[in-house]
C-alpha cells in the first residue's frame, strides 16, 4: 500500500462520502451529525447546545472523520434474531474486532450460560431479574464494576453510587488503561489532574509540544489547532519514536488552502527511543538550566523543591541522559532553544507517556519543565493530558474511582444520610487479578471492552472465565463477548447518547460539560443506561436505602445530586432548563497558585530508567492504526503508516537486514507473556531502529502485566520482544 505523505486531505472527505452512502445518504448523516449531542469520540469534545460539529469557541464545521465512524456505526441495522442461533461462541471468538462490530447494533439482551454452545436471546424481565438475583446473592466485595469512557456523567453517578450501597469500592473506569498516569502525575505537581488550560489558550500558544500522540488519527480536531499555530507563526514541538505523516503535513479538510496546499505541522520533530522521554525531558530541563533560560523567580516563588531539583538534574551526565533517551545534544539543545525563545508554551501529550512503568515521572517530569519556565498557571500556557474517551474524564468527575474523593464521600454522607464503604477498592488490573485467584465473583461493565483493552489477553480470559457471572451494558458486539466468559454472562443493549429519551451530560479535556439534547431511538429493543441502571438498583436495594431508584431513571433527578456532590459541578442542576454549558470550576489554573498543601508547584526528581531492550530484544510499542476506536476496527488498513492488514510488525529497514529478516518474512513474535504467529514483517522507515509497532488490541497476547506503580498503568508502550523465523 503506497504511503501517503499528508495525512487529513481528500481521502478523509472521501472517506466521509462513502460512510455517508452506506448509512442513508449525505443530508442523513450530516443531521444526525448536528443533532445537539457531544461528540462520540475522542474527549477534545465538540457538539453539545452549539449543535453538532462546533467547538466551545464557536469554531466551525469541525468535522471529523472519527465522529463519523463512531455515528456510521450507531446507525447500523439490528442484529437479526437468528443471528444468536446461526453462530456459536466457537464461531464468535474467530471473528474478527471488524467482524464483530459490523455484525450490527445490539437490541435483545442476550444470555450465555456454560455448557451451552450458543447466546440466547431473553427478555428484559428475565435479564433483570437475573442479575438482581445473583447480586442479592454475593458478597459484595466479590463484585466489581468497570466502566468504559462512552456513557453519560448520569449514568457513571448513578451506577457508581449503586455499586457503593450495595456495599463495595471495587470501582473503576478505562483511565486506568488509559490517562490515569496524567492524573497521578498531575495532582502530585499541581493538585489537580485535569488539563490547566481552556481551547482558547492552546488557539493563542506560540509553541507547543506534541508528546507520545498521534493526533492526526486519534485527535483529529486537534489538527484545526495546531494549523492555526503554524499560520501565525508558532511553533510545534514532536516528541515522537515515530515520525507519523500528519504530524509533518496535515490537510485541514475544512480550510480550503490546507486542503489544497497542505499544513506543515512539526517545526521540529524529534524521536527517542520508546521509554526514553524521561531522559530526554531531563536533558531539556538540564540545558535550560545551562542556558540559564529558567524563570527563577517563579521556581523560587511559586514552586517547592526547586534547588534540590536543579541540583539533581545538574549531577546527571549528559551520558546518562543521551544512552537513556537515545537522542542526540543536538537535538536536545534544539529543543531547549526553542523552548527557551517562546513566551507561552502548551505541554500537551497521550499514551507515549502514560503507557509505561514510569508513566507518573513522565508526567512529573512535563510538570518540572514548564514550572521551569514559568509555563503553569496563566493564561496561554500550560499543561494538556489529550484525553481518550469523549466522557472518561467525566466518569472520573463524578466519582468513578474506587475510592471517592473526599469531597464526594462526605457531601454524599451528609447530604442523603448515606453510609459508604470505606475500603481502599480495587483498580482495573487489580480486578482482573483478583479475578484470576477467584476472589472474585461477578464483574458488571458499563460499556468498554474489558478482555480486549487488558494486557496479557490469555490470563486475562482465564481471569474472567473463573467469574460466576458478567453482565456488559453495550450498543455493539466485540471480543470481550465471545472470550473468557464467565459462567453467567448477560449482554445487555442499550442506547447511545443521541438515542436517550432523557438528556445527559459529557465533560471534555478542556473541563467543560456539555449537554447532549439525546433524539429518537432508531431500533426498538435496547434501552437507556440510566433506566436499566435504576431498575436493577431498585431490585437489589429496594429495601435497604431510602433512594428513590425508580425516580432516578430520569436523569435530571441524578444531575440534582450530582450538583450537590461533585465539586465544580453545581451548575449542571438546572442545565436542561438553561442550556447553559460551562466551563468546571477550580480546574483551569490562570494564575501561579494551585491546590497543593503549600498552594506551590511541587517539582519532583527521578532517577532514569535504562532503556530496555538490545541485540535480538526489540521495543514494541501497541498503538491504534487510522482506522480504528480503541478495541473496535472500523477497517484493516492503517492509511497515514501505509498499511493494509492490521497482523504486522513494524520495523526499521536497519533491523530487518540486522536480524536477517526480509520484507512481508512471516515471522513469531515472542514476549515473556505470550506470542503471536504469522506476523508478516513490514519495513517502516519512520521508526527510530531498535524499536517495533504493532496493532492494539490484537498484540495484547504480547503485553505483560507489569504496570506503573503509582498509577497502576500496564506498560502497553513497554514491551520487549523477540522475532523467530
Ligand atoms: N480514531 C481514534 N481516536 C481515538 C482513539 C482510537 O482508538 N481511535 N482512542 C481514544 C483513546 S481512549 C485514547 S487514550 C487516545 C489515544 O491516542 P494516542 O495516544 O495518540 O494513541 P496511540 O495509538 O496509543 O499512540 C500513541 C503514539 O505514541 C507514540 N509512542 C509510543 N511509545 C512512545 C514513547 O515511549 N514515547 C513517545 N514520546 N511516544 C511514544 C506512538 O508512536 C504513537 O504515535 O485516542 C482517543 N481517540
Ligand atoms: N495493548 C494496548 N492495550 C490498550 C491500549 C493500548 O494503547 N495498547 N489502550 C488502552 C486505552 S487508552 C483504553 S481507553 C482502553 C479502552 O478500553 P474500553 O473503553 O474498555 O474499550 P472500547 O474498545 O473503547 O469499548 C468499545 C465498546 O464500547 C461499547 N459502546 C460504544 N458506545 C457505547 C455507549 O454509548 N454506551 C455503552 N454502554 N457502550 C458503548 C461498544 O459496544 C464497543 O464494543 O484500552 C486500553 N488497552
Ligand atoms: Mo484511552
Amino acid at each position: 500500500m503506497k504511503k501517503l505523505t499528508s495525512g487529513g486531505g481528500w481521502p478523509a472527505i472521501r472517506y466521509t462520502l462513502r460512510k455517508a452512502k452506506e448509512v442513508g445518504g449525505i443530508w442523513k448523516m450530516y443531521q444526525a451529525l448536528r443533532t445537539k449531542n457531544a461528540c462520540k469520540t475522542c474527549a477534545l469534545g465538540m457538539g453539545g447546545q452549539r449543535g453538532g460539529m462546533v467547538n466551545e469557541i464557536g469554531g466551525f464545521p469541525e468535522v471529523c472523520k472519527k465522529s463519523l465512524q463512531a455515528m456510521a456505526a450507531d446507525m447500523q441495522g439490528a442484529i437479526k434474531p437468528e443471528f444468536w442461533s446461526t453462530y456459536s461462541i466457537e464461531q464468535l471468538k474467530a471473528f474478527s474486532p471488524y467482524d464483530l462490530e459490523h455484525c450490527g447494533r445490539l437490541v435483545q439482551p442476550v444470555l450465555y450460560e456454560r455448557g451451552a454452545e450458543y447466546y440466547r436471546p431473553i427478555d428484559w424481565d428475565e435479564a433483570i431479574g437475573r442479575i438482581t438475583k445473583r447480586l442479592k446473592s454475593l458478597p459484595p466485595d466479590e463484585t466489581f464494576w468497570y466502566f468504559s469512557g462512552r456513557s453519560s456523567n448520569e449514568a457513571g453517578f448513578l451506577l457508581q453510587l449503586f455499586a457503593r450501597l450495595y456495599g463495595t469500592n471495587n470501582v473503576n473506569n478505562c483511565s486506568y488503561y488509559c490517562h490515569q498516569a496524567s492524573g497521578v502525575g498531575l495532582t502530585s505537581s499541581i493538585g489537580s489532574g485535569t488539563a490547566t488550560v481552556v481551547l482558547e489558550d492552546v488557539e493563542q500558544a506560540d509553541l507547543v509540544f506534541v508528546i507520545g500522540g498521534n493526533p492526526p488519527s486519534n485527535h483529529p480536531r486537534l489538527m484545526t489547532t495546531l494549523m492555526h499555530i503554524r499560520q501565525r507563526g508558532g511553533e510545534v514541538i514532536v516528541i515522537n519514536p515515530v515520525i507519523e505523516t500528519g504530524l509533518v503535513n496535515f490537510r485541514v479538510p475544512s480550510n480550503v488552502r490546507s486542503l489544497l496546499f497542505g499544513t506543515k505541522i512539526a517545526t521540529l520533530y524529534v524521536q527517542p527511543d520508546i521509554g526514553g522521554d524521561l531522559a530526554l525531558l531531563t536533558g531539556i530541563a538540564k540545558r535550560i538550566d545551562e542556558m540559564g533560560a529558567q524563570d527563577g523567580e517563579f521556581l523560587a516563588n511559586v514552586c517547592e523543591g526547586s534547588e534540590q531539583w536543579l541540583e539533581h538534574i545538574r549531577s546527571i551526565s549528559w551520558s546518562e541522559i543521551h544512552a537513556k533517551s537515545g537522542v542526540s545534544q543536538s537535538d536536545i539543545d534544539a529543543i531547549a532553544e526553542r523552548y527557551a525563545a517562546a513566551k507561552n508554551v502548551v505541554f500537551s501529550w497521550t499514551m507515549g507517556i502514560t503507557h509505561h512503568v514510569h508513566g507518573v515521572q513522565n508526567v512529573q517530569a512535563i510538570a518540572n519543565l514548564a514550572f521551569m519556565r514559568g509555563m503553569v498557571g496563566r493564561t496561554n500556557a500550560g499543561l494538556l493530558p489529550i484525553r481518550g474517551h469523549s466522557n472518561v474524564q467525566g466518569i472520573g468527575s463524578v466519582g468513578v474511582t474506587p475510592k471517592l474523593k473526599d469531597a464526594i464521600f462526605e457531601r454524599l454522607e451528609r447530604e442523603y444520610g448515606l453510609t459508604l464503604p470505606t475500603t481502599a477498592g480495587l483498580d482495573t488490573l487489580g480486578c482482573v487479578e483478583a479475578a484470576h485467584e477467584k476472589k472474585l465473583k461477578m464483574g458488571f461493565c458499563l460499556g468498554g471492552n474489558l478482555y480486549g483493552s487488558n494486557p496479557d489477553a490469555k490470563y486475562t480470559a482465564e481471569s474472567l472465565s473463573r467469574l460466576e457471572s458478567t453482565v456488559f451494558m453495550n450498543t455493539s458486539l466485540n471480543t470481550g463477548h465471545a472470550h473468557g466468559l464467565a459462567k453467567e454472562a448477560i449482554i445487555l443493549p442499550v442506547l447511545a447518547r443521541d438515542e436517550e429519551p432523557h438528556a445527559t451530560t459529557q465533560e471534555s479535556m478542556f473541563n467543560y460539560v456539555r449537554l447532549s439534547d439525546g433524539g429518537p431511538r432508531r431500533h426498538e429493543g435496547p434501552r437507556s443506561e440510566v433506566e436499566v441502571i435504576a431498575l436493577i438498583a431498585e431490585g437489589v436495594l429496594a429495601d435497604s436505602t431510602a433512594i428513590d431508584w425508580q425516580s432516578m431513571q430520569d436523569t435530571g433527578r441524578i444531575r440534582d445530586a450530582i450538583a450537590k456532590v461533585v465539586p465544580g459541578y453545581d451548575k449542571i442542576a438546572d442545565i436542561d432548563k438553561t442550556k447553559t454549558e460551562f466551563q468546571l470550576g477550580g480546574r483551569t489554573f490562570h494564575t501561579p497558585k494551585f491546590p497543593t498543601p503549600s498552594g506551590r508547584g511541587v517539582l519532583h526528581q527521578h532517577q532514569l530508567p535504562d532503556l530496555r531492550g538490545g541485540g535480538d530484544q526489540l521495543r514494541l510499542m501497541t498503538v491504534r492504526s487510522e482506522g480504528q476506536f480503541n478495541t473496535v476496527v472500523y477497517e484493516q488498513e492503517d492509511l497515514y503508516r501505509g498499511q493494509d492488514r492490521r497482523d504486522v510488525i513494524l520495523l526499521h529497514p536497519d533491523d530487518i537486514a540486522r536480524l536477517g529478516l526480509s520484507d512481508d518474512q512471516r515471522v513469531t513474535v515472542r514476549s515473556g507473556t505470550g506470542e503471536l504467529r504469522g506476523i508478516r514483517v513490514r519495513p517502516f522507515a519512520e521508526i527510530k531502529p531498535g524499536n517495533s509497532l504493532m496493532y492494539y488490541p490484537e498484540a495484547n497476547v504480547l503485553v505483560p502485566r507489569q504496570a506503573d506503580g503509582q498509577s497502576k498503568t500496564p506498560a502497553f508502550k513497554g514491551v520487549l520482544v523477540t522475532i523467530d523465523s
